[in-house]
């Protein structure tokens, strides 16, 4: 199996590249942002509760998450593998997303993680909310708390795996079909 974390700041790309990777690889895309935004359109309690969460530029609380993924690799017992957008976000995330691989006797092949600066992220993502409706992209004070909440919380996930040589670092400037050769060439070489 191929188990890939899509890592970096808000607008880095993530979703963006996710969506064409599954398509080359044959993975399955888990975007616990997507999983929370379907929580959000059905108006279950679960999307009411983190609507007000993401709406501040927070993150959701980890039980909620790690639940989410638990049961959509629950869901998936045949995938030949895995991309990881948006998850995991803490530490407390990864530890939780090594032990569920490892009951599958699975586990993370590499993460790959898009750098860009912040201005080209608040761009990106204003951008974004002028058209997608998306309510944490509307404005720059939410944009920047979100950005905030990935240095306090988000950067230590990439000590987690650098720990064991899985971080690699990916230019995430550049076309959409740019990025996607960089990326595309890294899982190949885990492919092989
Ligand atoms: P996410 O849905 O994960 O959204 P994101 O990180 O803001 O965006 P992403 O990185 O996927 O967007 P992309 O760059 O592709 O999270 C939203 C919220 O959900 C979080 O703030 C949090 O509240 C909550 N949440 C999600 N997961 C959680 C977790 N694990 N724990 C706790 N809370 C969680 O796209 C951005 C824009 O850039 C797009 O408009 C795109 O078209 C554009 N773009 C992409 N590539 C480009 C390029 N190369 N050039 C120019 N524009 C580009």
């Amino acid at each position: 199996m191929v188990n890939i974390i899509l890592f970096g700041p808000p607008g880095s790309g993530k979703g963006t590249q996710s969506a064409n990777l599954i398509n080359k690889f044959g993975l399955i895309h888990l975007s616990t942002g997507d999983l929370l935004r379907s929580e959000i359109e059905a108006k279950t309690p679960l999307g009411q509760e983190a609507k007000k969460v993401m709406d501040q530029g927070l993150l959701v609380p980890d039980e909620v998450v790690i639940g989410m993924i638990s049961s959509k690799l629950d869901a998936n017992p045949e995938a030949r593998g895995f991309i990881f957008d948006g998850f995991p976000r803490t530490t407390a995330q990864a530890e939780a997303l090594d032990k569920l691989l490892a009951l599958k006797k699975t586990a993370i092949s590499n993460v790959l993680a898009l750098e860009v600066p912040e201005d080209e992220l608040i761009s990106r993502l204003l951008n974004r909310g002028a058209t997608s409706g998306r309510s944490d992209d509307a404005n720059e004070t939410v944009i920047r708390a979100r950005i905030v909440e990935y240095h306090n919380k988000t950067a230590p996930v990439a000590d987690h795996y650098s720990r064991y040589g899985k971080f690699k670092k990916i230019k995430g400037e550049g076309t959409v079909d740019e990025i996607f050769e960089r990326l595309s060439k890294e899982i190949e070489s885990l492919v092989e």
